[in-house]
C-alpha cells in the first residue's frame, strides 16, 4: 500500500476520494454506531447481554438480546441523519421512513452471525446504501437490484474491528484504533485471488442439497484423487461476515446454496441485507457472487426479506461450481476419473 495513504482516517479518505458529503455523512453515522456496537460487544458478558431474547424476527428466527440492542444503536444513529430517507433492518418487519427529503435508503444487518456471540466468536454488521426512490412506500425503495448500491460495507468484530467498504470503485480495509475511536486505512486495492483451494460451507446440510451441488462438493473432498486434482481445505465460522472476510483476505469460495429443508428452497441468506452488499464488495476486489444462475447484483428483489442462495468468492472457483450446478455431465466425468485409483 502507498505509504502516504497508510493510517489515513476514514474522514480523510472521504475527502481524498471526493465522496458526496451526504453519503459520507451516512457512512460516518453507521461507523459511529459500529464503534458503539464494538464497545457493547466487548462488555456484553460482564453486563449480562449474551443469550436469546423472547422475540423473533420476520423470518421466524429467535433474536438474541444483542441483535435487538445493535439494531437499536443503528436506528438511533440513523434517524437523526437528514440524508437518510428510509432504513430497513434484517431485525425489523418493515422499512422505516426517516426524512422525506433524504437521498438515501439504508439497509443493514446489525449483528450478522449473532449465534457466535455466546462462544466469543467473530460477528459483524453489514450495510448497503441505495439511492432513495420517491416511491409510495419505504419498502419499494429497497426493491432495486444490488448493482444500484452506492456504497456497501461490513464491520467485522474480531481480534481487531475492521471495516471493509466499497463506493463502487475498489475495496478498502480500515482498522479501528480503539483508543482514538477512528477507523484508519490499512489496506487499499484489495484483490481476491482468481483461484483457490479453500471452501466454506455448512457440511451438516449435505443430505438436503440437490444432486449436482452435492457432486461439486464431493469432488472438492476427493482432492488430488478426484477430477479436480488438488486438495482443498475447508472452514466454516457460522457468521457470513467472518467467512467472507477470509475470502477477501486470502481467497476462497463461500457457499450457502438452496436446499430441500423447509424454508430453505431459496437459500438462507437475505438478498438485501447480506448478499447484495457482500456481492458489491467482492466484485470490487475481482471476485464474483452468484445465486445459482445469475449474478446476485442483477436480481431485482420482490420482497424486503427475500432470501437467496449464495455462491461467492474466487472467480474461477465460482464459475466451476456454477458449471456443476448447471451441467449433470460432471457426474459421469467423476465416475470416469474415479476409476483410476489415487492416493495422497
Ligand atoms: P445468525 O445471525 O442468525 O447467527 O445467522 C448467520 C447467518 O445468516 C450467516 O451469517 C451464516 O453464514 C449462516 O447464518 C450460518 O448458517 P448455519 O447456521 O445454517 O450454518
Amino acid at each position: 500500500m502507498n505509504d502516504s495513504n497508510r493510517n489515513k482516517t476514514f474522514s480523510q479518505f472521504l475527502l481524498r476520494k471526493s465522496i458526496d458529503p451526504g453519503l459520507g455523512g451516512v457512512v460516518n453515522d453507521i461507523l459511529s454506531a459500529c464503534i458503539d456496537i464494538a464497545n457493547t460487544l466487548s462488555k456484553s458478558p460482564i453486563e449480562g447481554l449474551t443469550g436469546s431474547s423472547d422475540k423473533s424476527n420476520s423470518s421466524g428466527e429467535t433474536q438474541k438480546t444483542l441483535d435487538l440492542l445493535c439494531n437499536q444503536i443503528l436506528r438511533d444513529q440513523l434517524r437523526h441523519n437528514q440524508s437518510v430517507k428510509h432504513f430497513a433492518s434484517e431485525e425489523q418487519n418493515n422499512a422505516i421512513n426517516v426524512n422525506e427529503s433524504g437521498a438515501f435508503s439504508v439497509a443493514f444487518d446489525p449483528l450478522d452471525g449473532s449465534t457466535n456471540i455466546d462462544i466469543n466468536g467473530s460477528v459483524g454488521t453489514i450495510f448497503s446504501i441505495l439511492p432513495a426512490l420517491s416511491s409510495s412506500s419505504p419498502e419499494e425503495s429497497f426493491l432495486q437490484p444490488g448493482s444500484n448500491q452506492l456504497c456497501a460495507g461490513y464491520v467485522i468484530y474480531g481480534p481487531a474491528t475492521q471495516l471493509v467498504i466499497t463506493f463502487g470503485k475498489g475495496t478498502y480495509i480500515f482498522t479501528l484504533d480503539v483508543e482514538k475511536e477512528v477507523f484508519v486505512l490499512t489496506e487499499e486495492g484489495v484483490r481476491v485471488p482468481y483461484e483457490t483451494s479453500e471452501f466454506s460451507i455448512n457440511m451438516a446440510n449435505a443430505r438436503s442439497w440437490n444432486k449436482e451441488f452435492g457432486n461439486y462438493i464431493d469432488h472438492l473432498l476427493d482432492g488430488k484423487c478426484g477430477p479436480r486434482q488438488k486438495n482443498y481445505n475447508m472452514r466454516w465460522s457460522g457468521a457470513m461476515v467472518a467467512d467472507i472476510h477470509r475470502v477477501v483476505s486470502r481467497g476462497g469460495i463461500f457457499l450457502y446454496p438452496s436446499d430441500k429443508r423447509k424454508g430453505m428452497q431459496s437459500g438462507k441468506l437475505r438478498l438485501i441485507y447480506e448478499a447484495n452488499p457482500i456481492a458489491l464488495i467482492l466484485y470490487n476486489c475481482g471476485a464474483s457472487a452468484f445465486n445459482e444462475s445469475n449474478s446476485i447484483l442483477s436480481v431485482t428483489p420482490s420482497r424486503l426479506h427475500q432470501r437467496t442462495p449464495v455462491i461467492a468468492g474466487s472467480t474461477k472457483e465460482v464459475y466451476t461450481c456454477l458449471n456443476y450446478i448447471q451441467d449433470e455431465s460432471t457426474e459421469r466425468l467423476s465416475e470416469y476419473l474415479q476409476a483410476s485409483l489415487c492416493h495422497d
